[in-house]
């Protein structure tokens, strides 16, 4: 229904948000919520970029969902109960975003929020919705606020400030003022000296805002509602004199309690200009004080200094109170609205368990840190990738001669050549015709007992036999009686006569450096005995990674004896050779794919 024109924002005001503003819209559902409203005072969105869709807010403790249309033309028509639109446009687009809404008639009022807007912009803007009757608020404002109605965006702060300020339901006082900071100091100071505030508009602080002082203030004026005005200027600008005219006109006739701020501007020796692009003096009738003078000339009430305002806004609410102009009406106490959990949680107000627990690294704070290790540590002490993974995995730091062992594990296992299970199925997914991580995946999955997954088992095994005291022959036995296969032992292509260099390679290595290989020369025990059956059938290169890392685990005294049978028993060490492998598994794929070769079909 249409609205008296002095009145652009009531209990049914419906708007829109241009821009995605969703912290902006929640604060304004928020207000809405505390004010009783049935529905939502916002709409829907409008948000050029990324199409259509919807967006989740809450209502109270419920959701609802907002639309987001991609163009005012589409809002406008989904949507005939709108008449009001905020826009969060940034100084560059909020011309063409405001001249595209002064189109649709349906459009009453607007405010706009950007910063910067050019002077030029802003006057057309304002020349144009004069001639369309449209109110804009703005630009370089917070915009306003019509308690228990309507709340234009962020004005009037958190949500625990608007319900202190007792701005879920109306008072009696319309202010008007510039700035968006000193609204909130005028909400503060009335709801304390009086029954608090009708409206307040900030107009920002910019030399031509959409509307000044004395629109509002005329609008304040005709609406019955309004009790009492308060104006607060400040020095720049000869808006205030508009109001002194119609004030001397008789056209407004409520009581005016007003004060223009930067009186301290004489104080300095030169021209001073204060945080607005407005708030400049240019001639002596744009100081704060001849403003003052002038505006109690003209039968303002007018206090003797800012200070003063509270006691001065006080006697002039009593003075209404007790002629019988304003009826304080009893309070009433807003719904709580629910706090969001993530400010709670900053409040120190609610805990939770957490949903997991991970003890190896934590990105929350300045540094990323590995086990406790800042990430800019780990390069300048060049811990290397072996440092890293001793992190990660064992957290904990491992002596140099065991992150090189590590390193030299996923050196040796990054490939072996094309023909071996992995890479086979890594290639033919390649040409397949699929991206990288699936080829990867796709040869990574073959890793099992027989094929690069024998470590685990291998060192379990070994362990077994060794700390039961089981001769290298007994061992061997009592593996063919349970009709098992020793996992780490045999080759497909590997032999005693055909040796496999990375085997005797680790082996070396173990032998110089480790303080102990009691597991390493178990392991090459039996195979002394198995390649008494054949010579296929000797430590291969799983089993001889896998033994080492029991004696590097058993032996190095960075693990207890428990750490060493647990990180056995979690089955970390095929971890090895997935991680080395994935290194030879990539790069046979992206040969597949610089070779361009087609699909694999075999003959
Ligand atoms: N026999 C590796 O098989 C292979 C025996 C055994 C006792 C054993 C086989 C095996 C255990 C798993 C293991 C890791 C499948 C291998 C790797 C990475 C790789 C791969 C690459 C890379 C080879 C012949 C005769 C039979 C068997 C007996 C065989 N293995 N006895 N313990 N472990 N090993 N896997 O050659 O009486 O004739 O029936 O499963 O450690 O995966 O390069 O390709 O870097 O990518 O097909 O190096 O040893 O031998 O199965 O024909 O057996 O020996 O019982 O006896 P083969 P089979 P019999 S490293």
């Amino acid at each position: 229904g249409a609205r008296p024109w002095y009145r652009p924002f009531d209990a049914n005001t419906r708007s829109f948000v241009y821009g995605l503003q969703p912290r902006a819209i929640q604060g304004m559902l928020d207000f809405d919520f505390s004010c009783g409203r049935k529905s939502p005072s916002v709409a829907a969105m409008i948000y050029p970029f990324g199409g259509a869709h919807i967006q989740k807010f809450y209502w109270g403790t419920n959701e609802t969902l907002l639309p987001v249309y991609t163009s005012v033309a589409d809002a406008i028509k989904k949507h005939s109960d709108v008449d009001v639109v905020v826009n969060f446009a940034s100084s560059r687009s909020v011309y063409s975003s405001t001249l595209e809404i002064l189109t649709f008639p349906q459009i009453k009022a607007i405010g706009i929020i950007a910063e910067g807007v050019p002077e030029r912009h802003a006057r057309e803007l304002l020349h144009l919705a004069v001639k369309k009757g449209v109110i804009i608020i703005g630009p370089a404002t917070v915009g306003g606020i019509k308690p228990g109605c309507f709340r234009i965006g962020n004005t009037g702060g958190m949500m625990d400030n608007l319900i202190a300020c007792k701005l879920y339901r109306p008072g009696s006082v319309g202010y008007v003022s510039k700035s968006g900071g000193m609204s909130n100091e005028l909400n503060n100071i009335l709801s304390y000296t009086t029954n608090g505030v009708y409206e307040g508009v900030a107009i920002g602080g910019d030399r031509y805002p959409g509307t000044s002082f004395i629109d509002h203030l005329a609008r304040y004026e005709a609406d019955p509602n309004c009790k009492m005005l308060l104006l607060l200027g400040e020095v720049g600008g000869t808006e205030e004199y508009r109001v002194i005219e119609a004030v001397k006109k008789g056209l407004i006739t409520k009581p005016v309690i007003a004060w223009a701020i930067g009186t301290c501007a004489k104080m300095f020796t030169s021209e001073v200009q204060f945080g607005h692009a407005g708030s400049m003096a240019n001639s002596d009738m744009e100081t704060a004080e001849a403003k003052n003078r002038a505006m109690k000339a003209a039968g303002f009430i007018v206090p003797d200094t800012f200070e003063d305002l509270p006691a001065t806004l006080e006697a002039t609410y009593k003075k209404l109170v007790a002629t019988g102009v304003i009826v304080p009406k009893s309070e009433i106490e807003p719904p709580a609205i629910p706090m969001d959990y993530q400010w709670a949680s900053k409040l120190g107000l609610i805990r939770k368990p957490a949903a997991f627990i991970s003890t190896i690294s934590d990105e929350r704070g300045q540094e990323l840190m590995y086990a406790g290790m800042r990430i800019s540590d780990v390069f300048k002490e060049d811990i290397g990738i072996g440092g890293v993974i001793s992190l990660l995995w064992f957290k904990r730091r491992l002596p140099p001669y065991a992150t090189k062992f590590i390193e030299m594990i996923l050196q040796l296992t990054a490939d072996h050549g094309p023909a071996v299970s992995g890479a086979m199925n890594a290639i033919i997914t390649a040409r397949a015709g699929k991206d990288l991580i699936s080829c990867l995946v796709a040869g990574l999955l073959t890793i099992g007992d027989r094929f690069g997954g024998a470590l685990d088992g291998a060192a379990k095994e070994f362990t077994r036999g060794l700390s039961s005291g089981q001769t290298p022959r007994e061992f061997v036995d009592s593996m063919r009686k349970a009709n098992k296969l020793i996992p780490g032992i045999g080759h497909k292509i590997k032999s005693k006569t055909n040796p496999d260099l990375r085997v005797t390679l680790v082996v070396d290595y173990v032998k110089k450096h480790f303080p102990q290989h009691k597991t390493l020369d178990y392991a090459l025990a039996v195979e002394d005995v198995t390649t008494q059956k054949s010579n296929t059938l000797i430590l291969n290169v799983d089993g001889a990674i896998a033994v080492s890392f029991c004696d590097l685990l058993y032996g190095s005294g960075a693990f207890t004896e428990e750490e060493a049978a647990e990180y056995l028993e979690l089955g970390v060490l095929n971890g090895l050779f997935v991680l080395g492998r994935s290194i030879g598994l990539s790069a046979h794929v992206i040969d597949q794919r610089r070779l361009r070769l087609g699909l694999y079909r075999r003959e």
